[in-house]
């Protein structure tokens, strides 16, 4: 199984400020966990952020032509505004996870919006830096399609 984990805008400062919302792992800890996991597993983890919108998009079009089975995404504030990536992940058609280490819902009512969820087969947040992990475990599980 081959999964991209799509990382959007301010992500790589993770560890670095705000750990009261965002915790002490730095995005590196946590790609390090899910690639071991993975391979434990034998599933093979690609860990990719961009601060770019249209980067994003790419990367989903790459699962598209990649045939990457699924698609765990942390779009960031692009989540509550990307119609773009809406429609990118409409195009996937394997599974998509929409991930985030805060509740938005208990934060701003700006967060509150998604535009990926629609897009997507599950939603994690809440569970801090550990949902990737958490996410990662669940693969095998999860009723992905065959490629
Ligand atoms: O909780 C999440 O994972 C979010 O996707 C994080 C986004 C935020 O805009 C979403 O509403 C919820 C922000 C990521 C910013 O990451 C930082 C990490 C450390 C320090 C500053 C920002």
């Amino acid at each position: 199984m081959k999964v991209y984990v799509i990382n959007g805008p301010n992500i790589n400062l993770l560890g670095t400020r705000e750990p009261e919302i965002y915790g002490y792992e730095t995005l590196d800890d946590i790609a390090t966990k899910c690639i071991e996991i993975g391979n434990k597993k034998g599933i093979d983890v690609k860990f990719m952020q961009s601060n770019y919108e249209g980067e994003m998009v790419g990367w989903i079009q790459d699962a598209i032509k990649n045939k990457i089975d699924a698609i765990v995404i942390n779009a960031a504030a692009y989540t509550h505004t990307s119609i773009a990536i809406h429609d990118a992940l409409k195009s996937f058609s394997g599974y998509k996870i929409e991930l985030h280490i805060s509740n938005p819902h208990l934060r701003e009512s700006f967060r509150h919006n998604t535009f990926v969820a629609p897009a997507a087969d599950a939603v994690v947040a809440g569970l801090g830096a550990d949902g990737y992990s958490h996410v990662v475990e669940m693969l095998p599980y999860l009723p992905i399609p065959e490629k």
